[in-house]
């Protein structure tokens, strides 16, 4: 496995974790953690790799504090949008594309960009003390990194505009309120309640699991009938798989299902 600095990369058991370490930044997106992020995401993604799922979280007290703004100065000349493109949408896209479930374990302060990649996770766990940060505005910016994608769909307009408009803090509870964050836990259970989530979902039926967040994602933009096409697609896939077989036959024997991933 290769070795990274600013990020912690484990495959155990066929559940990936990536720590984001850069503590003392409180996980600042700096170009070096950016382009190991992506590394890592594309080693999970590798056929062979032996991921089935991926969870994601912080080191220290923060999940992520956003972009770094102590990086590449501070000028009008800069091109945001360029550095949008061409560092942060491949990590976003290639998250989204993951054949695997994802979690965050959201674990302090998820700000800014920080914020999209904790909420674009299929489950996020918060702890108790977290708290979620529309930080752009703060400093004269725009929500971006799939923030004004993702936000107003998971809580709805108004609460979406309010949060980027006022950039204030959304505590842990609140956002679960919101449904923003599928379980808030006390601090010091947060790491093993996530865990054991991810790896149920590692041990899980892979291309069902798979299936699910494809057609929950293309369902923003499919007709109905256009998405009850999609499932009969991918329920084609899910039904012809050794996992399905194997799930059945557990039911009908009254046992639990040993799933393999395929
Ligand atoms: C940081 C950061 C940080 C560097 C804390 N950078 N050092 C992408 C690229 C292109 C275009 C623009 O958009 C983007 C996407 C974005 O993400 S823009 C939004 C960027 N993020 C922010 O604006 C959040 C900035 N940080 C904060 O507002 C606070 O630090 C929060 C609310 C996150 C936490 O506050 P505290 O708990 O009070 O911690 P702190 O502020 O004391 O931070 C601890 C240290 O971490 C501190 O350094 P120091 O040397 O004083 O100990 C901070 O400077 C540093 N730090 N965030 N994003």
């Amino acid at each position: 496995m290769a070795d990274f600095e600013t990020l912690v990369l484990d495959i155990t058991d066929g559940l990936a974790t990536i720590r984001l370490n850069r503590p003392e930044r409180l996980n600042a997106l700096s170009d070096a953690l950016k382009s190991e992020l992506l590394a890592a995401i594309r080693q999970i993604a590798k056929p062979g790799s032996g991921a089935r799922a991926l969870l994601i979280t912080g080191e220290g007290r923060a999940f992520c504090s956003g972009a770094d703004l102590a990086e590449g100065g501070i000028s009008a000349d800069r091109d945001m949008g360029a550095n949008l493109i061409a560092t942060y949408h491949p990590i976003l896209l290639e998250l989204a594309a993951l054949e695997m479930p994802v979690i965050s374990a959201v674990n302090g302060v998820a700000a800014g960009a920080g914020m999209s990649i904790a909420i674009s996770a299929d489950i996020v766990i918060a702890a108790r003390s977290a708290y979620f940060l529309q930080a752009f505005v703060n400093i004269g910016l725009v929500p971006d990194a799939g923030s004004t994608f993702l936000l107003p769909r998971l809580v709805g307009t108004a609460r979406a505009r309010a949060m980027m408009m006022l950039g204030e803090r959304l505590p842990a509870d609140k956002a679960l309120d919101w449904g923003l964050v599928y379980d808030v836990v006390d601090d010091d259970k947060l790491m093993e309640t996530a865990m054991a989530l991810a790896q149920r979902l590692a041990n899980g039926p892979t291309l069902a699991l798979s299936g699910i967040r494809k057609l929950i994602a293309d369902s923003h933009d499919n007709s109905y009938s256009e998405q009850l096409t999609l499932e009969a697609m991918e329920q084609r896939k899910a039904g012809r798989s050794a996992d399905c077989i194997e799930g059945v036959m557990a039911f009908l024997e009254k046992r639990d299902a040993r799933f393999k991933g395929a």
